[in-house]
């Protein structure tokens, strides 16, 4: 799972990626701070409670009621569990800022979106304060708009993916013409595979091409029809949600407003402060304060056992009413809506033993691996390493105890042997 911060210079991004990813990067008040790509990971909460909520006492050494976790007695590899809150990682990216004109070679060019390749989806990080133009420098009055933010930056998507497209279409598709549409979307998928882009996209993007009026004869077609090719796959290979950030520097009417511009579109937003996240996130790294990653912003603790001075206290206190204002969980919470409804993931936890649910470590439901809905037990197979799905035999569900095949569905939640020739 793979997501891009993205959105016109100096709105934040670097500030969401660092307070995301407990990773300290550049952070300025002026444009073009970040040129080469950060990445990183960020934990999410799976929404639905881990698994190990459902193991009998029999099976388990740890008791619950003496565990300072809330309950939990898995065992992750990776990332953590308390209350049965699993954590699953997202690597995010974090890129350099988009300028208008970036398709003609403006500001970094169309060199950035290059890192956002096999990103699944995009948030985009919004000035809801409108101090800078869309090229990031400060400016008197209105400098932009969060709508002309948005516009602007899935204009740009789509005609680097139209410039992606015109390289050779008309000789390219009277090359395929007589294998038919089979042919053509094979073709569009060559051209986007680079980007990440799947047969799914492609076809989608041809779809869209012929719904919009377009002759049956693809090497004729022009800008415009392959602009609708792109703005087709754009939409399916890179879905957008927006943080409307900087809700520090503007009132709760005005954010309101924008946030019901958004939804009109249907488009998942939230109204964020990553500098209140990032002060938030570095003040629980020093022990100053406690929080659970996903949580409302001002409901964190101050620690009662390190000393907090009067000033870090007025900040703290500061932040606290400020976020209070805000509906909507912060980054963290937008990321999980991201990830678990726009995208519509499921988790599932691989096992070595169904009757323990142990790997071969005896570690309990040591992995949670992310999937897209209608996932076979097959892939996830493959997900969990090549040799186990082409190898793949049966699996079984460790909560009902039955046997199942490799094309049955995988649910949220389920606890998978996979039987494999090794
Ligand atoms: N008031 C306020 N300032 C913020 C917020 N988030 C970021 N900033 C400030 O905005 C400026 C730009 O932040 P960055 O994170 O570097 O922005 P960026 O989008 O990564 O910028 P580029 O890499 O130059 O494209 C910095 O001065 C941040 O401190 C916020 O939520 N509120
Ligand atoms: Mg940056």
């Amino acid at each position: 799972m793979r997501v891009g911060l993205v959105g016109k210079p100096n709105v934040g991004k670097s500030t969401s990626f660092s307070s995301l990813t407990s990773t300290p990067v550049d952070i300025a008040d002026y444009p073009f701070t970040t040129i080469e790509p950060n990445i990183g990971v960020a934990w999410i909460p799976v929404p639905d409670p881990c698994p190990c909520h459902n193991i009998s006492e029999e099976i388990i050494t740890t008791k619950r009621q003496e565990d300072e976790r809330g309950g939990s007695v898995c065992n992750p590899k990776s990332g953590s569990c308390v209350g049965f809150r699993r954590l699953v990682p997202v690597t995010m990216v974090d890129v350099a800022g988009l300028v208008p004109g970036a398709n003609e070679g403006r500001g970094r060019g169309n060199q950035f979106l290059s890192d956002l390749s096999r990103c699944d989806a995009l948030i985009q990080i919004i000035d809801a304060s409108g101090s800078t133009d869309l090229d990031g420098n400060y400016s008197e009055g209105e400098a932009s708009s969060p709508v002309q933010e948005f516009e602007f930056l899935i204009e740009e998507i789509e005609l680097w993916l139209t410039s992606i497209l015109k390289q050779g279409w008309s000789r390219g598709a009277r090359k395929v013409q007589s294998g038919g549409d089979k042919a053509l979307v094979e073709f569009v998928h060559q051209m986007i595979s680079g980007l990440g882009g799947s047969e799914k996209d492609a076809i989608v993007g041809i779809k869209a091409a012929k719904s919009s009026g377009a002759n049956d004869q693809p090497w004729t077609w022009g800008e415009e029809t392959l602009r609708s090719i792109s703005s087709a796959i754009r939409m399916s290979m890179f879905p957008i949600a927006v943080a409307i950030n900087k809700v520090d520097k503007i009132g709760k009417m005005e954010l309101q407003r924008i946030l019901e511009y958004f939804r009109t579109l249907n488009i998942t937003c939230m109204g964020t402060s990553s500098e209140a996240e990032f002060t938030l996130d570095k003040a629980r790294g020093s022990g100053l304060v406690s929080y659970r990653s996903g949580d409302h912003p001002s409901s964190f603790t101050i620690n009662q056992d390190i000393p907090v001075t009067p000033t870090q206290r007025k900040v703290l206190e500061r932040i606290r009413e400020k976020m209070s204002e805000i509906e909507g969980n912060g980054l963290v919470d937008l990321l999980s809506k991201v990830v678990f409804q726009d995208l519509s993931r499921i988790v599932a936890y691989p096992v070595a033993d169904e009757g323990k649910w142990v790997d071969t470590e005896n570690r309990i439901l040591p992995d949670a691996i992310i999937l897209p809905e209608g996932s076979t037990a097959r892939d996830l197979a493959y997900g969990i390493h090549t040799d186990l799905g082409s190898g793949f035999i049966r699996a079984s569900n460790a909560l009902s105890g039955r046997s199942i095949g490799g094309e049955s569905l995988i649910s949220m939640s389920d606890v998978i042997k996979i039987h494999a020739k090794t």
